[in-house]
């Protein structure tokens, strides 16, 4: 019938929670129309018909943040427990930002509290952006943008369905090339060609298809320039993405709850994100540098000898790391009395170098020493911090130690607990960051030693596509009791509780910029914590795919993030370790670690050919950091990305639409790496305008081509902007020194003959410092007259008059400083200048 004339593409499927026959089709109301390919994975056979019938609107009533509504079905769907009654409310938080949420008011449903959204309110929004406009019955939204009618979402296109255990919401989509929905193995772009996403948290190396570490419900539309999130929802969720273009929200739990973000730009997309989960936080200078690990440091004195083979190497190290090696019997807040005795006197001697020192803490807590002998799990248990299972007791499970128990974040007193613990440990090992691994959280037994309970929880109607196909695959039964609700209502949530506790604790013990770096992650943990990429193979095709990976983490607000250089499993070759240092290098953070079973990879274990082609790369970065500093700066206060995708930057350019091969730092750094085994150019695209190689001023004027560039092993291609001025500073082998190193300038002059830059700066370390006023902010404008380059500095934030300002190793003379502004101007050091083509 006509009810049934669907286009292929816009099936949308009615039996995602089993397969279906003809009879069980036709018997919820559906359309079955077998197709010549067989239903697998392609379009599906039982569809919605195009008016499903569901739940019917009552009339919007005004409430003060906006619109409320209630909806009621009166015929049950095909799901078990069915919730009736729902309320519908639609807020105009800001111009550019509508939230919408849909709940059972009858019993509250849990959600995330961790969102931080300051809303005023839609009495002061004059104008919006978008529309809404409301279909009662069957009840669907439709939500366009005002300036041109483009429909951005429209939710009649399928039911909505609201059961205890199984919500479902279908919207068109505006376009087919859309990014996010991490965590997951894949390109810039997502397969929209029937396929699907899990989120679920999970310990899992990075693969095709595969649920991983962390979880972001958080959509871009590249040229549509509408997202969607649901933020309030740390349970499981899924969703399915076919051609039309359209997708279909599919969650265990809990309640839905949309944001719809109108940019109009993407970059300003990802703003009104980042608004709503929070900024990420401003990283301290050093965690900016070089980082080297290992699994397999297996004592102090081999990590010293690391240590001392790296400034042999003369190769840039400001942070070596230890691996759960350094702990006695895996225990955390313990080290080896044998092996790591002298840990604290080590880390010591690092700190006289001007380094720093990060070591691993995973979160499962040792519960089988001997009662008295290990005072974590003992004390922990005394105050109640572990969680508990269904029955109340404290579950265990198996991680690294043996036996475990898992602090549940969520519980004040387990914040407190956790405090005790690591002021207890740094007062011996004072640690300048933490590293908190396994925090998905992993087990290596399916939810517990004892098994889990056979319940609705544990099996919910619908089976969720996650790898091991239970949510308790690898983790904690979802059955477990936590202080906030059930792990089922938490588990994507157990890294950023874990991440906001160390974070915390940092903060207390040491007073300045706290630095954790998390696997797992949830919206809003760039406020926290760094990331990494996880368990990454040594090889060419993880190589590539570390860019989509690392440049998704800064659209979700967690800038600070880096793949393990050379690659975590498996052995590494030179080649394959010299072209991922020279990425790595552009990499947010960057670190260097290996598992225990492979060659070892340290920079100085390669030939002198490969360790040069190393330094170099390293160098080069240590010379850019006051550009990167400044980015985070720019992140922090203002929301953008510091590693960015091109179509960020150039969304008007189709050709920039799924580029994941090169990047940029900020608006004006391109960098383009040897992704390919034996490769010794590289094909890059540039984007319209002029550039210039940063090695050595060469300017390409392009239409928007792609240009072949030599790349000998020695070399990663970078071209800076035209119009663009960078701030550098001569690299050393630590931060500590290269931040007493004289800075430099290149300009790269526009067709116009001008450009442009800035600089912050500050002591790298403490905290708030721009919001206390403790920085210095560097303007640097050139323009050319007359074949005659004027550079003007102006330098902001000086707090006392400057005794003399040198320019290219010359005093200059007329510089000026005005105490009541705290503005000189001209006040630096060597510049170089590119010319135009
Ligand atoms: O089950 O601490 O992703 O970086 O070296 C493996 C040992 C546990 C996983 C981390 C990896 C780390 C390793 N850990």
């Amino acid at each position: 019938s006509d009810q049934c004339g669907i286009a292929v593409e816009s099936r949308i499927d009615c039996g995602r929670d089993r397969s279906l026959s003809r009879a069980d089709c036709e018997g919820r109301g559906c359309c079955y129309v077998p197709l010549p390919q067989s239903g697998l994975g392609g379009p599906p056979w039982c569809f919605y018909p195009v008016c499903y019938p569901g739940y019917k609107m009552g009339p919007l009533l005004p409430t003060e943040k906006g619109q409320r509504a209630t909806l009621a079905r009166s015929a049950p769907s095909y799901l078990p427990r069915d919730i009736p009654t729902l309320q519908l409310d639609a807020m105009p938080e800001t111009l550019g930002r509508l939230h919408l949420t849909l709940k059972d008011p009858a019993s509250p449903r849990y959600e995330v509290p961790f969102v931080t959204s300051q809303s005023r309110g839609h009495k002061d929004i004059q104008n919006p952006l978008y529309d809404v406009n409301f279909q009662p019955d069957p009840f669907g939204f439709i939500v366009r943008r005002k300036s041109n009618g483009r429909v951005l979402l429209n939710t009649t296109i399928g039911p909505l369905l609201f059961a205890d255990q199984y919500l479902q919401l279908s919207t068109s989509m505006a376009s087919s090339v859309i990014s996010g929905l991490g965590e997951h193995y894949t390109p810039i772009t997502l397969d929209i060609n029937w396929s699907s996403v899990s989120l679920w948290n999970r310990d899992m190396a990075p693969h095709r298809s595969a649920n991983l570490y962390g979880s972001h419900p958080f959509f871009l539309q590249c040229d549509g320039y509408s997202v969607l999130l649901l933020s309030k929802m740390a349970c499981y969720v899924e969703v399915f993405l076919q051609p039309a273009p359209a997708l279909t929200w599919v969650t265990v739990g809990g309640i839905l709850d949309f944001y719809i973000f109108l940019g109009p730009s993407p970059q300003s997309v990802v703003q009104q994100y980042h608004e709503v989960i929070g900024n990420p936080m401003m990283p301290p200078y050093w965690s900016l540098g070089f980082h080297l690990c290992r699994w397999g440091y297996t004592s102090t004195n081999i990590t010293r000898t690391v240590v001392q083979l790296m400034r042999q190497a003369k190769i840039p190290l400001d942070v070596q790391w230890n691996d759960l090696d350094y702990a006695d019997q895996r225990r955390v807040f313990t080290f080896d009395p044998q092996r790591f005795g002298d840990l604290p006197q080590m880390v010591e001697e690092f700190h006289q170098l001007g380094m720093k020192y990060v070591l691993i803490l995973d979160p499962g807590i040792s519960s089988a020493s001997p009662p008295g002998s290990y005072k974590p799990f003992d004390d922990g248990l005394k105050r109640g911090v572990f969680i508990k299972n269904s029955t109340g007791q404290i579950l265990i499970g198996k991680v690294w130690p043996g036996p475990t128990a898992f602090p549940d974040f969520t519980n004040p007193t387990t914040q407190d607990w956790w405090m005790d613990c690591i002021r207890v440990f740094h007062s011996k090992v004072p640690v300048d960051g933490l590293w908190i691994d396994m925090n998905e959280p992993s087990n290596f037994v399916q939810g517990s030693v004892d098994g889990c309970p056979d319940s609705d929880l544990e099996k919910p109607p619908y089976t969720p596509g996650v790898i091991g196909g239970q949510l308790n695959s690898g983790t904690l039964c979802v059955s477990a009791q936590q202080y906030l609700s059930d792990h089922y209502n938490l588990h994507n949530l157990y890294g950023l509780t874990e991440a906001i506790a160390t974070h915390r604790v940092l903060l207390k013990v040491k007073s300045t910029r706290p630095f954790v770096l998390s696997r797992s992650s949830f919206p809003g943990m760039g406020r926290f914590s760094a990331h990494w990429t996880g368990d990454v193979r040594s090889d060419w095709e993880q190589l590539r795919f570390s860019i989509p990976g690392v440049l998704l983490f800064g659209l979700y607000g967690i800038p600070l993030v880096g793949a393990d250089v050379c690659g975590f499993g498996g052995d590494t070759t030179e080649e394959l370790c010299v072209r991922w240092t020279q990425l790595g290098a552009f990499y947010p953070f960057m670190r260097n670690h290996n598992d225990r079973p492979n060659a070892p990879q340290e920079p100085y274990v390669f030939s002198q050919q490969a360790q040069d082609a190393m330094r170099t790369a390293i160098t080069l970065r240590y010379s850019l950091l006051p550009f990167l500093y400044t980015l985070f700066h720019h992140t922090h206060f203002s929301s953008s990305t510091v590693a960015r995708p091109l179509f960020l930057e150039f969304p008007t350019d189709p050709n920039c639409q799924s580029i994941d091969r090169q990047f940029l730092w900020g608006s004006s750094l391109l960098i383009s790496p040897v992704l390919e085994e034996g490769a010794v150019q590289v094909t890059a695209y540039l984007p319209p305008g002029t550039w210039y190689s940063l090695h050595n001023g060469e300017a390409y004027c392009s239409k928007g081509q792609y240009i072949l560039f030599p790349a000998p092993l020695d070399t990663i291609n970078v071209h800076v902007r035209e119009g663009s001025i960078i701030p550098q500073q001569v690299p050393a082998l630590t931060t500590t020194a290269s931040r007493r190193n004289p800075f430099t300038l290149i300009v790269a002059l526009s067709v116009g003959n001008w450009a442009k830059g800035e600089l912050f700066w500050d002591d790298g370390e403490s905290l708030d410092t721009f919001e206390h006023g403790h920085y210095s902010y560097v303007l640097f404008f050139a323009q050319e007259v007359q074949n005659r380059v004027n550079l003007t500095v102006r330098v902001f934030g000086v707090q006392a008059s400057p005794t003399a300002v040198w320019a290219n190793g010359q005093k200059v003379h007329d510089f000026s400083y005005s105490p009541d502004t705290k503005v000189c101007n001209k006040c630096l050091c060597f510049i170089l200048i590119f010319k135009m083509c």
